[in-house]
């Protein structure tokens, strides 16, 4: 689970940014402030969650807000947010179950 990963950053905002941030330019090697389709799958997998091509392709239409078919550094820290509020409302979830 990404989540699991993620620690003291899953009750922090700032740090959350900053981890999002580290991950993303660990795979935009080249420093263009874009990640693709491809990447972003790799990228995901490698923070611990792997996603088949239909979530992938989901996931790009919901977070490329700019709609450019890409995914830049503020779009994937509003992913990493939108995990995080999903992991804690199945949390919460549970704790009602
Ligand atoms: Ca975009």
């Amino acid at each position: 689970m990404l989540v699991d990963k993620l620690g003291d950053a899953m009750n922090d905002p700032k740090l959350l940014d900053e981890k999002a941030e580290e991950l993303f330019n660990k795979f935009d090697a080249q420093g263009t402030g874009n990640i693709d389709a491809a990447t972003l799958k790799e990228a995901m997998h490698v923070a611990g969650v792997t996603l088949t091509q239909s979530e992938i392709v989901d996931m790009m239409v919901s977070c490329d807000a700019n709609k450019d078919g890409l995914i830049q550094l503020n779009e994937f820290q509003a992913v990493m947010r939108n995990e995080v509020a999903a992991h804690r409302r199945r949390s919460a979830a549970c704790v009602v179950l």
